[in-house]
């Protein structure tokens, strides 16, 4: 504690370059970065960016699996959808108060997610037409998100990385659900089967285009990874992803959709066909099958919550003036 105190009034001395100098050797050093630390603008800025992308895929999210949970075809599906779902709010809640910390107000993500200005995951611009999308989402999406978000949980700014290690232990929850249901579908009817590999194939190379641009294209890895912001490259944590699915996707006695899909004897690895990046471009631009239906559907849920923050400011105004008026009035006593 008294060490840290110590680096913390060091780092406030010097020139821009002496204590960028430190604030990259705290870095270096694995100590963890928090709110009223010095720390570089582009930093921040990158926190900024990545953290509120990321709350915001979050809040999406939740629109593709939503769509089901009334037509869960059990009980049991229809409470652990439920769950899910409400977790992923859970999740972009934790994000927004990490980005929070740093300077950015909720209201301005909110609006630059509603105006179109921030981003959000390709993923989830892609339609879900059959139940066993609600398996593969869990599988695939949630499986390449926890690939993503383990290494960020030792992310070096403290907040992310803290928010990080609930949002994953609750995501591998939800990895097995998805996995568990395209088990159930993979043993059932041939038409069930048959369901399980059109989601399949219609979520795999989606799910891959999830890790972002190839490392060539990758803008910000180079100084997010100097900054140990991320510590794995976008197509090293792709590769591991596809190692760790092919083989479930067998287990499942399901084919993945990629003719040139091969384990390369000399590498230990799979090699897979082309990535359409053409499309990834597309859908990141807005134009994804359904990218202004899930913009559409946010702004009439944030129009309608409206009552809600309002009643929320009105009541927390109304208790700040009573408890105002008491102290005065045991003041006055
Ligand atoms: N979609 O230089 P890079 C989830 C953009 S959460 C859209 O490589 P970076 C949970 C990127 O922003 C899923 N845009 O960027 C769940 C940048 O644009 P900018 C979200 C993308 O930041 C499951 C530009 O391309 N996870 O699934 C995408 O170093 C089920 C250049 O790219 C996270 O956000 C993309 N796929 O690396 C919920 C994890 N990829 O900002 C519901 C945290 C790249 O310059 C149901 N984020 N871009 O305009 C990250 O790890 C990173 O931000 C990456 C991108 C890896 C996504």
């Amino acid at each position: 504690m008294y060490t840290q105190a110590l680096n913390n009034l060091e780092i406030e001395t010097g020139t821009d370059d002496e204590r960028e100098a430190r604030f990259q050797q705290r870095v270096d050093d694995e100590e963890r970065i928090e709110p009223n630390d010095w720390m570089p603008e582009g930093y921040r800025k990158t926190l900024v960016r990545q953290i509120a992308q990321h709350a915001h895929s979050e809040i999406v999210g939740m629109l593709p699996e939503g769509n089901w949970i009334t037509r869960a075809p059990s009980l049991r599906r229809k409470a652990a959808l439920l769950a899910k779902v409400q977790d992923e709010g859970g999740h972009g809640l934790y994000l927004y108060a990490a980005a929070e910390t740093l300077g950015k107000s909720r209201e301005e993500m909110v609006d630059e997610l509603l105006s179109g200005k921030a981003k959000y995951s390709s993923i989830f611009n892609y339609p879900t037409l059959t139940w066993a999308d609600i398996g593969a989402i869990g599988w695939l999406v949630d499986g390449a998100a926890i690939m993503n978000q383990i290494p960020l949980c030792r992310c070096s700014y403290g907040p992310y990385s803290r928010a990080m290690i609930r949002v994953c232990k609750e995501e591998s929850f939800h990895q097995r659900q998805g996995y568990e249901l395209m088990l159930s579908l993979a043993n059932g009817t041939p038409e069930q089967k048959e369901m399980a590999q059109d989601a399949l194939n219609r979520w795999w190379w989606p799910s891959l285009m999830m890790f972002g641009p190839p490392d060539g294209d990758s803008v910000h890895s180079g100084k997010s990874m100097a900054w140990k912001i991320k510590r794995f490259s976008n197509d090293d944590l792709r590769q591991k992803f596809i190692d760790a699915t092919v083989p479930q996707a067998h287990y499942l006695g399901l084919e993945i959709p990629d003719p040139d899909l091969k384990f390369n004897e000399e590498t230990g690895h799979w090699d897979i066909g082309e990535i359409d990046w053409t499309e990834f471009q597309n859908v990141v631009a807005g134009n994804g099958p359904c990218n202004r239906q899930r913009i559409k559907q946010r702004r009439a849920a944030h129009e309608n919550g409206a009552w809600v923050r309002e009643a929320a400011v009105a009541f927390a105004e109304k208790r700040r003036a009573r408890k105002a008026a008491a102290a005065e009035a045991k003041q006055a006593a």
